[in-house]
C-alpha cells in the first residue's frame, strides 16, 4: 500500500479546477510513490464548496481555511485563492507542519514573500509555487538543451505574455470574477500575474537578473468595483514592458499586457545564443523551435520539434500517449504534482520552492519600482 498524502485544497475557482484535475490524473499517468487523497475542499461559499467536493471527489468541504489548516489529518495545504490570502494561509500551514503548494505569484510583495520563506524554512516543510509553465514538455526540453551548453554564450532573452480580456471599460474590478484588477487583492496587474510566469521561466533558464528598467500603463483609470458598487480608481498595471540585464551578461526584453486584441494567452520566449537559438509559444505549446548554427549550411534554419516523443527523450511524454499526440495546459499541473510528490517522498526540495519564487517576486517588485521612479533599479540579491 502506498503512503497517502492527505490534501486540503483552499479555493475552487479556475486554478482550483486545474489543481483538482491534477490530483485525479497524477496517480494513473505517473504512478507516484505517494498518492494524494482528497480530504477537504475549502471555499467561502458553502454551496460552491459542496458542489466542487461532489464533482471532484473531495471527502468533505469547509468554509473555514483556519480549521482546515489546523487539522491533524492533513499533510498538504494547496493554496488556490487570490494573492492577498497566500501569506496568511501559508504561515498558518507552515506553523502546523503541513507541506504547501501555493499558486503564483508567491505573495503580494517581497516583504510578505520573505516571511513565507522564513516560515517554511523554520518549520522544515516542503514548499512549491505553481509556476506551471516550466513543466510544459517543450519548455522543460528547452531548459535541458540550455543546461547541456548547446546555446553557448547567451546574448538575448526576450519574453512576452499577451492577453486581451480587460479591454472593455464595462468590466468591473474586484469580486470573485475580477479580483485580478483590484490591486488590494492582486498586489499588481500584469506584472505579478503574467510577467511573473515569464520571469520565473527566465531565471530558471538564464540565471539571475541584476537590474531592470520598466514602463507601465493603466489604460482605464476608473472602474466600477464589484463589491462596493462604486466607481473607483484602478491601481493595477494593465501593461508593462521592461529591459533588464542578466548576471551572465545577456540582455533581456519583456512585455505583458491585457490589451493585445486577439491574443488570449500568448506566452512566448526566445533565447539567442552563440551557437543556437530557441523559441517557444504557449499557443502552440507542444512545439519547440530550434535553430542550430552547427547544422550543415544547406539545411541550416529553424526547425520545429514536436515535443511529444517519450521514447525520444522528450520530458514527461513517456507517461502519456504515443509519439505525435500532444498534451496541453492541464498536464503541466499533473507534471508539477508528480515532481512534488516524488520530492516529498524522497525528502528533496522541488523547484520553485518559496525561496526560489521569492527571486521572481523581487524582480516583479523592482519592475514596479522602476516604472514608478522612471529609472533603473538593481535587484536585491540578499
Ligand atoms: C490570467 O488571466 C491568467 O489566468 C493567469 O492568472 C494565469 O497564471 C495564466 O496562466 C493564464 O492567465
Amino acid at each position: 500500500m502506498k503512503r497517502k498524502l492527505r490534501v486540503a485544497q483552499i479555493g475552487c475557482g479556475f486554478m482550483g479546477r486545474a489543481h483538482a484535475n491534477a490530483y485525479h490524473q497524477v496517480t494513473g499517468a505517473f504512478d507516484p510513490p505517494i498518492e494524494p487523497s482528497l480530504e477537504v475542499i475549502c471555499a467561502t461559499d458553502a454551496a460552491r464548496a459542496q458542489a466542487f467536493a461532489r464533482r471532484w471527489g473531495f471527502a468533505s468541504h469547509s468554509t473555514s481555511w483556519r480549521e482546515v489548516v489546523a487539522r491533524d489529518d492533513i499533510d498538504l495545504v494547496d493554496i488556490c485563492v487570490p494573492n492577498n490570502l497566500h501569506a496568511e494561509i501559508a504561515l498558518a500551514a507552515a506553523e502546523s507542519g503541513k507541506a504547501i503548494l501555493c499558486e503564483k505569484p508567491l505573495a503580494m510583495n517581497v516583504a510578505q514573500g520573505r516571511e513565507m520563506v522564513a516560515a517554511v524554512e523554520k518549520a522544515g516543510v516542503a514548499s512549491l509555487v505553481s509556476f506551471n509553465y516550466r513543466r510544459v514538455p517543450a519548455v522543460t526540453l528547452a531548459k535541458q538543451l540550455i543546461d547541456e551548453g548547446r546555446l553557448g554564450r547567451v546574448f538575448h532573452y526576450r519574453a512576452q505574455f499577451l492577453q486581451d480580456w480587460t479591454i472593455s471599460p464595462d468590466l468591473p474590478q474586484g469580486g470573485s470574477a475580477a479580483w485580478r484588477l483590484d490591486a488590494s487583492v492582486a498586489g499588481s496587474g500584469v506584472t505579478g500575474d503574467l510577467l511573473a510566469h515569464c520571469i520565473d521561466t527566465a531565471l530558471w533558464q538564464n540565471g539571475p537578473i541584476t537590474r531592470v528598467n520598466a514602463m507601465t500603463e493603466t489604460f482605464i483609470k476608473q472602474r466600477m468595483h464589484a463589491v462596493t458598487g462604486c466607481e473607483e480608481p484602478v491601481r493595477i498595471d494593465d501593461a508593462c514592458v521592461f529591459f533588464c540585464r542578466f548576471e551572465n551578461g545577456s540582455l533581456g526584453n519583456f512585455e505583458s499586457t491585457r490589451y493585445a486584441r486577439g491574443h488570449k494567452a500568448l506566452f512566448t520566449f526566445e533565447i539567442n545564443g552563440e551557437h543556437a537559438s530557441i523559441r517557444w509559444d504557449l499557443h502552440d505549446l507542444h512545439r519547440l523551435e530550434w535553430s542550430d548554427h552547427g547544422d550543415e549550411g544547406a539545411v541550416r534554419g529553424w526547425r520545429s520539434i514536436h515535443v511529444t516523443d517519450g521514447s525520444g527523450d522528450h520530458p514527461y511524454m513517456d507517461h502519456w500517449w504515443v509519439p505525435g499526440l500532444a498534451v496541453g495546459y492541464g498536464a503541466t499541473f499533473v507534471h508539477q504534482l508528480s515532481d512534488f510528490l516524488s520530492a516529498i517522498h524522497e525528502g528533496r526540495s522541488c523547484s520553485p520552492t518559496f525561496r526560489e519564487a521569492l527571486e521572481t517576486q523581487k524582480v516583479c517588485e523592482a519592475v514596479l519600482q522602476s516604472a514608478d521612479a522612471g529609472q533603473w533599479v538593481d535587484i536585491d540579491t540578499a
